[in-house]
């Protein structure tokens, strides 16, 4: 199947309409996408968060395929249960198409709690996608930090103020954590660029082994912005190269999957945010945030400059 809008329109719509998320949230673009480009069967595992809380309040679910909860810390580890039980069962003939097994979970679950689970399925080389769906905060229990929040940011547990500046730390880089690895595929991708998305997805879901997708998906409530701005505010992320779209073959071979052509400064993707209004009038805060996104962005083009790809 071809990865065109008028080709993913034919596969039936697939998280169900009626689930509960905010007006204005990404996520759903994802798992949409997800399921259009998904052979069958898939079975989704999903760590506690908005996603899991929006989509299937009992007795609803959003769901149209076999999909398991799971605590934060174990969504991995299910996934790899899952994988290896299908395999056995195939071995014994007593399955006769291997499910793909998709594990879902935010950037608290992911990035925080998660970690350990995640890295031990990638080490031990099971067959499955994992798909961070990354808000940059813990949403579904009021707004905290998490290592996906950047720095400056105001959330609940970082507030600005008289005594914090938002958030003092930078984000934590999961995508190198994960590239590591050394696993076959590992991408980074935002709700914005949904072509980009898609060929990730078909990608990831195609390639056999441990496979990531980090994607940046903006959260209403948690960066402050008008709900029809969704995707404009994606956008901007990598318009500005705050969230470069790139993808890691073997943990060696990067490629930068879209060069913003005349890239914006970051400031113009922090103003149109609740969440960094404090800081905009400190220019040397400004200054510090995009000195990092330069220094970020050189690091990953010399990578892909040193695979042999095209940078600029
Ligand atoms: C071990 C553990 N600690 C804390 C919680 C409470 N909890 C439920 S959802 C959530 C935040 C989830 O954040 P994230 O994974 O980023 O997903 P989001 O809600 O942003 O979609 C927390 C702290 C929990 N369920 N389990």
């Amino acid at each position: 199947m071809a990865l065109n809008l008028r080709e993913l329109s034919k596969r039936a719509e697939g998280l169900a309409p009626g689930h509960r998320a905010c007006a204005g949230c990404g996520f759903p673009m994802i798992i949409r996408l997800l399921l259009a480009t998904a052979p069958e069967p898939v079975v989704v595992v999903n760590a506690t968060g908005c996603l899991e809380v929006v989509s299937t309040i009992y007795p609803y679910s959003a769901w149209p395929v076999p999909w398991l909860h799971n605590a934060f810390e174990n969504a991995a580890a299910t996934a790899s249960g899952v994988e290896a039980a299908a395999r056995a069962l195939q071995a014994r003939g007593r399955l006769a198409r291997r499910p793909k097994v998709v594990a879902i979970g935010g950037d608290g679950g992911t990035y925080d709690i998660g970690l350990q689970s995640l890295s031990g399925a990638a080490e031990r080389g099971h067959d499955f996608l994992y798909i961070c769906y990354n808000n940059e905060g813990y949403m579904n229990t009021g707004i905290q930090r998490s290592s996906a929040t950047p720095q400056g940011a105001r959330t609940t547990t970082s507030p600005a103020g008289a005594v914090l500046p938002g958030k003092v730390q930078p984000r934590k880089d999961l995508t190198e954590i994960m590239a590591a690895h050394r696993m076959p595929y590992v991408a980074q991708a935002s709700i914005s660029h949904w072509g980009d998305l898609a060929k990730k997805l078909r990608r990831a879901l195609t390639t056999s082994g441990p496979t990531f997708i980090n994607v940046l998906t903006p959260c209403q409530p948690g960066w402050d912005y008008p709900p029809d701005q969704l995707v404009e505010i994606a956008r901007l992320a990598v318009e500005t190269r705050y969230w470069p779209l790139y993808e890691v073959e073997d943990g060696a071979r990067y490629r930068l999957t879209y060069i913003p052509r005349e890239p914006l400064p970051v400031r113009a993707w922090l103003e149109r945010q609740g969440r960094f209004k404090h800081l905009l009038a400190d220019e040397a805060r400004v200054a510090e945030l995009q000195a990092w996104v330069d220094d970020n962005w050189a690091r990953l083009t010399s990578r892909a400059a040193a695979s042999g790809e095209r940078v600029s």
